[in-house]
């Protein structure tokens, strides 16, 4: 659990933060009952990344791809964003100078109301033609066949996600370097922190605080580990508190 001591410290640091962005991974979504990916229940519980979500697995067997997404489209679906994601909207909604940037594809950021949104490994809404560039958001759960054809060219369609050994969309991570350059401050809310080059952020980072019940590879170079869920740490976080400024500890060592 987070002490109230703690709680002080990290909104002292936020406090004093004139920027802030926030690195947000699938343990956000967990208290949504969004399975995450790597902890008990999780979506690779069942399936090893390798066999789903990477452009080979779609090459070789598009129809399983597309039912896992289409899965999990209807898992999400039936979930509400949680306090958790509603503290980030809220803070956005107050503060010019704060930045989202999320690995998640659920959309739940999106319908707690956050607008400035950098999706990292793009949106399972989202889905784009592997021939040409048609794409479309969609919110259906599923299809009279598997893949979809594109309208415009007939070659299957494929959830607009970024799957493993696909680069990330250019100019969203460009935009994540650079929010994460000029924060003063990153919270890194629910990543185990173990996929790169997003996990990468967090050493670029000036200041860190982490959001997260158990422990990931930065718990012990962050300026605080916050042990404990986001949806409740989030919200007794940015619900601000008005104590004395301190500067942030030194910048995180490269490993
Ligand atoms: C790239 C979209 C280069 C799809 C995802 C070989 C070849 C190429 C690349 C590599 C390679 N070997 C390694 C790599 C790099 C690879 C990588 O990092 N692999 C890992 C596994 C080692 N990365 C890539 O391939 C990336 N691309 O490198 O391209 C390139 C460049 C140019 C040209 C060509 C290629 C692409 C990576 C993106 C993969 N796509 N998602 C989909 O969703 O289906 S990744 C997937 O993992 C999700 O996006 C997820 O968000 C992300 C990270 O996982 P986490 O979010 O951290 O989730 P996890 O379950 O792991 O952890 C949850 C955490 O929450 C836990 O810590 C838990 O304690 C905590 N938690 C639980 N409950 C709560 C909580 N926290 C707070 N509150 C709670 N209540
Ligand atoms: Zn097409």
């Amino acid at each position: 659990m987070v002490s109230e001591r703690e709680l002080a410290a990290a909104r002292r640091l936020l406090a004093a933060a004139g920027s802030l962005a926030a690195l947000t991974g699938a343990g956000v979504s967990a208290e949504s009952g969004v399975p995450t990916f790597r902890g008990p229940g999780g979506l690779w519980r069942n399936f090893r990344p390798e066999e789903l979500a990477t452009p080979e697995a779609f090459a070789r067997d598009p129809r399983t791809v597309w039912e896992w997404y289409l899965w999990r489209r209807g898992l999400i679906a039936a979930t509400e964003p949680n306090a958790g994601h509603r503290a980030l909207a809220a803070w956005e909604q107050q503060h010019e100078r704060f930045t989202l940037i999320t690995q998640n594809v659920d959309g739940l950021h999106d319908r707690a109301g956050s607008r400035r949104i950098l999706k990292l490994h793009g949106d399972l809404w989202q889905e784009r033609c592997s021939g040409c560039g048609y794409q479309r958001r969609n919110r259906a759960l599923a299809y009279p066949a598997l893949p979809p054809p594109c309208p415009d060219c007939g070659a299957p369609l494929r959830p607009s996600v970024v799957w493993f050994g696909e680069p990330l969309p250019r100019m969203v991570w460009a935009e994540a370097e650079r929010a994460v350059a000029q924060a003063d401050l990153l919270l890194v809310v629910g990543t185990a922190a173990q996929v790169y080059p997003a996990a990468g952020l967090v050493e670029q980072a000036r200041c860190a605080i982490e959001v997260n019940p158990a422990s990931t590879p930065f718990s012990s170079r962050v300026a605080l580990a916050l042990t404990g869920p986001a949806g409740e740490v989030l919200p007794a976080l940015l619900t601000g508190g008005r104590d004395k400024i301190t500067t942030c500890p030194p910048p995180i060592p490269t490993a």
